[in-house]
């Protein structure tokens, strides 16, 4: 028996209600085996990132602990996805476009993980205020390998129009 890890996980949805599918996936969280649910931040309103002619996304972030290895508790992940109706084939598969839903494993513990479906820390997390803001407000003082901290690394991004929900 290990002792697990601390795992962050980013949630993102722009296409129906996405409000609803992004609590409804921090539900599913809490139900994965092997894995606990330390924090949830709140719901945060964020403009598209990276391909910009789109809506706007509904983001949040989840600190969990886990015993699931990395690639396990990925394709925990990726059922949620799937289960909240996501098609990942090419045809519906736009690089950074709008989804349903989108969960993606941030960090696990101090781990750097380079490997085929995966990456950890995820490889644009540095430069990304929609997942940096409400990571921070659940691991503010997480490692962020290669970065110092959550909170070391949300100082070098433009936060402004990330708007937490009433
Ligand atoms: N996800 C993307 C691309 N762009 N922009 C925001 N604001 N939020 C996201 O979750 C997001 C994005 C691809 O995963
Ligand atoms: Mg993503
Ligand atoms: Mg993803």
């Amino acid at each position: 028996m290990t002792t697990g890890a601390t795992a962050c996980i980013g949630l993102g949805a722009n296409l129906g209600d996405a409000a609803q599918a992004v609590r409804d996936a921090i539900q599913a969280l809490h139900a994965v085996p092997e894995c606990r649910v330390l924090a949830a931040s709140r719901l945060y309103r964020t403009p598209a990132w990276g391909c910009t002619d789109q809506p706007d996304f509904i983001n949040a972030a989840v600190r969990l602990h886990t015993h699931l290895p990395p690639l396990a508790l990925l394709a925990q992940l990726l059922d949620i996805e799937r289960h909240a109706g996501r098609d990942r084939s090419d045809a519906a598969a736009v690089r950074w476009g709008p989804r349903l839903l989108d969960l993606d494993l941030l960090l696990y513990g101090e781990q750097v993980i380079d490997e085929v479906g995966l990456q950890v820390p995820h490889p644009h997390l540095h430069a990304r205020a929609f997942a940096l803001v409400p990571l921070a407000e659940v691991a503010a003082e997480v490692p962020f390998p290669g970065h110092g901290t959550v909170a070391d690394a949300l100082r070098g991004v433009d936060v402004r129009g990330v708007v937490a929900l009433a």
